[in-house]
């Protein structure tokens, strides 16, 4: 048997490049928050790509991209990609890299002229990170029919902005129904974002489960007053309310072991003056954990301590859900078929948790679907500082196309 078919990475490399610099920071950093014009900028690149590859470049009703290549039968297709959304300040390789390891391998097959008996379908899914508009994973809650398209358009974002309306103006607004594919198995390539593969010197992760999120935002309302005139025992202070509830949530995760995450990554004051009480605070929280039941228990916990805090600071607090996404199990079928794959291209392996939410645990709830993990340096991800070697971009992107075909043919 020959030498299996592979990929270009250079090709692969160059394109990682090219699309790093499309809201990219002299730091090497990425900024293409979901439906800004920089996401617009990056969305146009890849679907020239798309195109010059001759696939059938659909754009669903919440800005889905979807790039379809035809099989020797008509059935249900194998989808693979990722997202092509930033954080703020984030890093080149966090969805970017599933995306394009997708189009360079569905470019292989054409240059190899292999056609698959299942259709293929790459995808880049709408606003996966919910840096701008929540729910995250947005456009791949509408792809499986858990939003419904109006539910996804109506969206107000943290800056005040409509998701339709965004998506009308970069001219995204497609008209390819949601809900209307199913595919036949699902995989997301993606960086692990975390420390475990690097620390073990192991090249590939097979995701075989993907924690859940839970994400509030917590409004305190008390009064603003002078900062110099007013006793400290006389304030209603929001901000110090807000500041207790952060801090407070160190000590969540420590109570509830090892896995608990635990982060306030947004917090403003109202009027936001240097000698003003702040009447009003906002603050984010995003708790995460494998476990359903101890997610839930640290949601009860917080809520309970929200109540607390508000009653000694005299302050009314507010809780708004933004995301509830519970813990998703990968297929174990394709969880063996990416361990397979990377065994025959004697690559180490080992099957792991994703810490970092995604669009697969989405699929998962209504496709077998697993996830394929290279290592990130020192697991740093959602910065500038966000880096995987060259040798192990063109890895995963290898395992990826072993996994489709084994999945396809
Ligand atoms: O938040 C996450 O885990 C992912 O990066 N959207
Ligand atoms: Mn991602
Ligand atoms: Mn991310």
């Amino acid at each position: 048997m020959g030498a299996p078919l592979t990929v270009n990475a250079s090709r692969l490399l160059r394109r990682l490049d090219e699309l790093g610099r499309l809201g990219g920071a002299p730091d090497g950093g990425v900024s293409r928050l979901a439906l800004s014009d920089e996401d617009k900028l990056g969305r146009d690149r890849l679907v020239a790509w798309m195109n010059e590859i001759g696939l059938d470049v659909r754009i669903d009703q919440v800005g889905n991209l979807l790039g379809f290549r035809a099989g020797e039968s008509d059935e249900a297709p194998v989808l693979f990609g990722s997202h092509l959304d930033s954080v703020r300040a984030g890093g080149r390789y966090d969805g970017a890299y599933g995306v394009l390891a997708a189009l360079e391998v569905l470019q292989t097959l054409q240059e190899g002229g292999v056609r698959t008996r299942r259709p293929l379908l790459m995808a880049a899914f709408t606003n996966e990170e919910g840096a701008r508009y929540a729910p995250d994973m947005q456009g791949s809650l509408a792809f499986v029919g858990d939003l419904s398209v109006d539910e996804a358009l109506a969206v107000t974002g943290f800056d005040g902005s409509n998701f339709g309306e965004e998506l009308r103006r970069i001219g995204y607004a497609g008209d390819f129904p949601c809900a209307s594919v199913r595919p036949y198995a699902c995989v997301e390539l993606h960086i692990e974002q975390g420390p475990v593969l690097e620390k073990e010197g192991i090249c590939i992760g097979a995701v075989e489960a993907i924690i859940g999120i839970s994400w509030q935002e917590v409004t305190l309302r008390g009064a603003a007053n002078h900062a110099g005139t007013t006793p400290m025992d006389l304030r209603r202070d929001a901000g110090l309310a807000a500041a207790r509830i952060a801090a407070y949530l160190r000590d969540l995760a420590a109570e509830l072991g090892p896995d608990q995450r635990a982060t306030c990554g947004m917090i403003a004051f109202r009027p936001n003056v240097i000698n003003v009480i702040p009447g009003e605070a906002r603050l984010s929280v995003d708790l995460r954990n494998p476990d359903e039941a101890v997610l839930r228990q640290a949601e009860q916990r917080l809520a309970a301590f929200i109540q607390r805090v508000a009653a000694e600071e005299r302050v009314e607090a507010e809780t708004r859900r933004l995301v509830y996404v519970a813990p998703a199990r990968c297929d174990p079928d394709v969880v063996a078929v990416i361990e397979a794959a990377a065994a025959s291209l004697g690559l180490s392996c080992r099957r792991m948790t994703s810490g970092a939410g995604h669009d697969a645990q989405i699929l998962a709830r209504r496709f077998p679907t697993a996830m394929i993990f290279i290592p990130s340096r020192g697991g740093v991800s959602h910065s500038p500082a966000e880096y995987s070697s060259p040798d192990d971009l063109a890895a995963g992107a290898n395992v990826l196309l072993q996994t489709v075909l084994k999945l396809a043919l």
